[in-house]
């Protein structure tokens, strides 16, 4: 099962044979007051030094979320689109709630897309399966409907199956739907992260699909957050999480996922493990020789 990606001038292929999707987090106003506050006047500067920070940390993909209160979202996240799209080569997600943003973020890109995301409401499907297919994009789906978020990893697979049975109906391709198994705070209840890890396994065993997940979910509210993620994440990865919506900008995080990936057999004779090494020790070489 792939999913590609693409952008103008770029294909990223998502699949368990392929190195772990790394999709940068933070074009993100969430908790970022200095951002939302630059947003809502129509500067959209900050995302340049977001871009250059998650492209200089290893990102496959650009997450891009404009959800802030009081603001016009399909306008902002069209306008957002157009300037990453500017910045870099790298295949975006277009992130959002609001069906009217993602049909404006999905008409501003080019190539495909990965629209973020849908729930297992039959009514929410039926107007985005369509235009996942409209636009050739590929989407995240959340096995969570209008009666709830359910914690067992059963009842979660049962929505893969009603997101399955949709995508089925309006042709849309199951290599280019991933799922979301729903990764949760480990700060609010220490055994909902093991929820996930099962749901991640039981989609695989099951369907095949790819999977995503916002990772610093899982850390947020608690101290020492990177060595969190840098350890959920190999975790994940190695009951078949495919991809992850992640803090691509610490070197300790991306480094674990690497070292994953090596370890999982999805690095062919440890070249980018290597490669990755050189390129450190050659900027190291730099700085010092500079110093
Ligand atoms: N699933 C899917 N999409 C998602 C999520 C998910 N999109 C949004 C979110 N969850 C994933 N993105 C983030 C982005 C940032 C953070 C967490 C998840 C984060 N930010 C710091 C904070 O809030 O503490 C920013 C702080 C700062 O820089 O000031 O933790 O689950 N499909």
């Amino acid at each position: 099962m792939h999913t590609v990606l693409s952008s103008p001038s770029k294909n990223v292929t998502i699949g368990a044979d392929q190195p772990f999707c790394i999709i940068g987090e933070r074009i993100n106003p969430t908790g970022r007051k200095k951002f939302q506050e630059q947003l809502r006047s129509g500067d959209l500067s900050a995302i340049e030094t977001d871009v250059a920070a998650q492209v200089a940390g290893g990102a496959m993909v650009l997450d891009v979320n404009m959800g802030l209160p009081l603001v016009d979202e399909a306008d902002l996240l069209a306008r957002a689109v157009r300037l990453v799209q500017s910045l870099t080569d790298l295949p975006l997600c277009i992130d959002s709630s609001v069906i009217e943003a993602l049909t404006a973020g999905l008409a501003a890109y080019e190539g495909k897309a990965l629209v973020n995301s849908v729930t297992a409401e039959v009514e929410r499907m039926d107007i985005i399966f369509p235009l996942v297919k409209k636009y050739g994009a590929a989407i995240i789906c959340l096995p969570n409907d209008e009666h709830e978020i359910p914690e067992d990893p059963a009842r979660r697979l049962e929505l893969v199956a009603v997101i399955v049975a949709a995508a089925e109906r309006h042709g849309v391709p199951l290599e280019d739907v991933l799922i979301d198994p729903l990764a949760m705070p480990i700060g609010a209840d220490t055994s909902l992260v093991v929820k996930t890890l099962e749901t991640i396994h039981l989609i695989k065993e099951k369907y095949g699909l790819n999977t995503t997940l916002g990772a610093s979910n899982v850390s947020f509210g608690m101290p020492d957050r990177h060595a969190i993620n840098a350890t959920f994440l190999p975790m994940a990865a190695t009951v078949g999480l495919t991809s992850a919506i992640m803090d691509a900008r610490t070197p300790a995080i991306n480094t674990a996922i690497k070292a994953a990936d090596l370890l999982l057999g999805n690095d062919d004779w440890g070249s980018n493990w290597i490669t990755a090494h050189r390129a450190r020790q050659a900027a190291e070489n730099a700085a010092s020789a500079n110093a």
